[in-house]
């Protein structure tokens, strides 16, 4: 029998877990579910084709678990405030371990905490599977969804990685929160790109975060000069978040950054050692190309001439996406530098 105060007893749980955050729903569409397909009516998923999958199923984790009861949903803090490298950056998330292992053992550990307690059947989503998962985050009372489209947490802000448990086990669920935006518009303000059609609606299309990992082919050039130092992801619309105020580094080691060379050597790396440097980051799954093509652009954009011979170097290389972004660097180093 699951006692009235098992929301309470799973947040003990939870916290001695190493999550930051976590909550309860029921297990039905959040409010802003018809959303979801005016934005795949507007592509704003650009080539990710898989969000366009099965939508019926991603917009109701009812659809998607008809055997589910309640939903938990964790947060674990990612934010970082030192670089990991001498020149570029990474997002906080990727800067250590990838944290969908991360976060995937620890919703297993609740997992198996609850069914000794209480039994049921529990299902990990983390990131992967199709869930909305912020607007669920926010309808199980973690915090709320921001004009940024984050979930945003009253003590870590924009910066917690979300996972769910669906499970058969009926449980008292939280209650929303409500949103504490008001009329602060910095993460829109901010967005280098403009990536925000409006408040709350982000066309991917136009984001850093898609352009540099996502996106399979070449990033347009229209972005590249936008895209700064920006080697991986972008945090620009959640550093600038007022709600970062309380917000502490996060407290998981495995996320904790893992210093990189200059970008000037790795982009010497052959494959082998792209692999053996960035295997269980999330770096990994950009494979050496696109890992080169993204160190070109931003070498095209702060890089010195002492960068030329490796970016020279690349641009002969056979794969044409490193060809084209390592010869488009050398072209805007040279016009900088007149060299
Ligand atoms: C696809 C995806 C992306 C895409 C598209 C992002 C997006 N905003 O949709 C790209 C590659 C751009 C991306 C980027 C990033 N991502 Co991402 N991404 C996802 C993924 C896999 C699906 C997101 C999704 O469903 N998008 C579809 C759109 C339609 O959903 P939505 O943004 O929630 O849209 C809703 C609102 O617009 C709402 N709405 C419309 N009008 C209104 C009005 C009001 C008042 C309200 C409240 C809502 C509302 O209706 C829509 C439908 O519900 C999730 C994991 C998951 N399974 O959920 C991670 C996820 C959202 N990403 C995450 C992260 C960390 C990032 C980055 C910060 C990474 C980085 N540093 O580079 C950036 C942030 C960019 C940004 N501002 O969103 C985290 C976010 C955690 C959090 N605290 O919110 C998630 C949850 C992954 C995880 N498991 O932790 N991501
Ligand atoms: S992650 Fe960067 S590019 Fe993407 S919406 Fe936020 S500020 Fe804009
Ligand atoms: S920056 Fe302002 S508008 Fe954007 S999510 Fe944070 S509080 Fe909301």
């Amino acid at each position: 029998m699951v006692p009235l105060n098992a929301n309470q007893i799973l947040r003990q749980v939870a916290d001695r877990i190493g999550l930051d955050a976590f909550g309860i729903s029921p297990v039905r569409a959040p409010t802003h579910a018809p959303d979801f397909y005016q934005w795949l009516a507007q592509s704003f998923q650009g080539a990710m084709d898989w969000m366009a999958r099965n939508p019926h199923i991603r917009a109701d984790p009812q659809a998607y678990d008809p055997s589910a009861r309640s939903l938990l949903v964790a947060g674990l803090s990612s934010r970082q405030t030192s670089p990991a490298l001498p020149r570029g950056r990474i997002a906080a998330y990727a800067q250590g371990s990838d944290y969908h292992d991360v976060l995937r053992e620890k919703l297993e550990s609740l997992a198996q905490e609850t069914i000794q307690k209480w039994g049921g059947k529990f299902r990990v989503c983390v990131d992967s599977s199709p869930l909305l998962e912020k607007p669920l985050a926010a309808l199980a009372g973690v915090g709320w969804q921001g004009k940024n489209t984050l979930l945003i947490h009253r003590q870590h802000g924009p910066w917690l990685l979300l996972g769910c448990l669906l499970t058969d086990l009926q449980l008292p669920t939280d209650q929303p929160d409500s949103d504490h935006c008001g009329s602060c518009t910095r993460c829109l303000d901010a967005c280098p790109t403009r990536a925000f059609p409006r408040p709350y609606v982000l066309d991917a299309r136009r984001c850093l975060a898609y352009l540099t990992i996502e996106n399979p082919g070449p990033i347009p050039e229209e972005f590249r000069p936008l895209l700064g130092d920006r080697l991986f992801g972008c945090d620009e619309c959640l550093e600038v978040c007022p709600w970062n105020r309380h917000a502490q580094n996060s407290r998981e080691m495995k996320l904790t950054p893992r210093p990189r060379p200059d970008l000037r050597e790795m982009l010497t790396w052959d494959d082998q050692r792209f692999r053996s440097e960035f295997r269980g980051t999330p770096v990994f799954r950009l494979k050496r190309n696109r890992w080169l093509r993204n160190i070109s652009v931003v070498l095209g954009n702060i890089g010195t001439a002492e960068d030329l011979a490796a970016l020279e170097k690349a641009s002969q290389e056979a794969d044409p996406l490193v060809r084209e972004h390592a010869h488009w660097a050398v072209q805007r180093i040279r016009g900088r530098t007149a060299t």
